[in-house]
């Protein structure tokens, strides 16, 4: 069976970014791709390489994963699982991290924007961060792995590797294509609309968490950084405020950019931005009440442990094998 994985770290609160960009987007897949396996985690390896308070970590693993089922993930149809509940990912880092050069990971524009964030020292794990997402990639096989376009780098890093292995070690992986959804695949901060929104953001009003009170989500919108021209026209290279505004729109509604200006000619921002606050709201609405009855039941953990039999299942299996075509250890029977 042809499969499809992705990944998010637990280092804050979802927000509408993530959701549009990434989760509503796996949701849609599962739906659309029956014929797909799917694995969906939440990378809480990688959530380490900056360091992370205990309880706050323990707390953002759960409410990822209360997420997920809450925007529609259906467990009867994805694998869910917790990284670091899977050892194989950390195994297989290992060999893929001999078959990596320091000059390919120096490159990473993710790495560089991170380390310069880092005033107490960048760790090894930063550093190598690329090749735990090769692993966590290379593992399953997938056919496509979703993400937002921010990953891409780090997808053809992944390329590369599965590429360079399966030359030493006669074709073990499947090299996977990235699957970046045409909208949505970057949402911007609401109020410095040329960067993207990031939950690591120290500017809460750059964004909207998904678990945001109705109040919020509309102040958020009504202050979202625009400009003094005032028609609703998508022009993301001159306009990226309403641009992005407009973006959001139509990810949420499915509305075209085109029906969207349609709609709003001859109406101004303050219009617009009320009903794009209330799409929001009522997008977000049903999601928190299914998170609320989530985030403490039996449910969850049963859905959790599910997922991990299944990922440890598949992921055991190909690291024994790549550790046997590498002539580690004695040879498995
Ligand atoms: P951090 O800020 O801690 O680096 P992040 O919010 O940038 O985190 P993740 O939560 O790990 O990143 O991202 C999960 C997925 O969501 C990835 O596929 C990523 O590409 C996508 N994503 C994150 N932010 C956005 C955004 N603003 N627009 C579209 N997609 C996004
Ligand atoms: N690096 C990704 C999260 C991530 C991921 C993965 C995504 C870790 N492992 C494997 C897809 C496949 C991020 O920062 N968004």
């Amino acid at each position: 069976m042809k499969r499809i994985l992705s990944g998010i770290q637990p280092t804050g609160s979802i927000n509408l970014g993530t959701y549009l960009g990434s989760v509503k987007n796996f949701v849609k897949l599962q739906d659309k791709m029956p014929d797909y396996e799917f694995f969906i985690f939440i990378a809480d390896l990688h959530a380490i390489t900056i360091h992370k308070d205990k309880q706050f970590l323990r707390k953002k693993i759960k409410e990822l994963a209360a997420l997920y089922v809450a925007c529609g993930l259906d467990p009867e149809k994805v694998n869910l699982f917790i990284q670091s509940e899977v050892p194989a990912h950390s195994q297989m880092q290992y060999i893929l991290q001999c078959n990596a050069y320091m000059g390919e990971l120096e490159r990473m524009t993710q790495f560089k924007d991170k380390a310069k964030k880092q005033e107490k020292g960048v760790t090894v794990g930063l550093f190598s961060y690329p090749t735990l997402m090769a692993a966590d990639i290379l593992i399953y096989d997938p056919d496509y792995v979703p993400v937002g376009k921010d990953q891409k780098q780090h997808l053809e890093l992944t390329r590369d590797i599965a590429n360079r292995v399966n030359n030493k070690y006669n074709d073990i992986f499947t090299v996977p294509e990235p699957l970046i959804a045409e909208i949505g695949a970057k949402i911007q901060s609401l109020t410095d609309p040329t960067m993207k929104m990031s939950k690591s953001d120290p500017n809460d009003k750059s964004r909207i968490d998904m678990l945001d009170p109705e109040n919020i989500i509309k102040k958020r919108i009504k202050s979202a950084m625009t400009d003094s021209i005032g028609t609703i026209k998508y022009d993301p290279e001159n306009r990226p405020g309403i641009s992005n505004l407009l973006t959001i729109y139509s990810v949420i509604t499915n509305m075209s950019f085109k029906d969207i200006e349609k709609k709003y000619e001859g109406i101004g921002y303050k219009d617009f931005k009320e009903d794009l606050g209330e799409i929001v709201y009522q997008e977000l609405k049903p999601i928190q009440e299914r998170f609320n009855n989530l985030i403490n039941s039996e449910e969850l953990d049963d859905i959790l442990d599910k997922g991990r039999d299944r990922a440890n299942q598949v992921a055991s299996i190909k690291v024994n094998k790549l550790m046997d075509r590498v002539g580690l250890g004695r040879k498995r029977r």
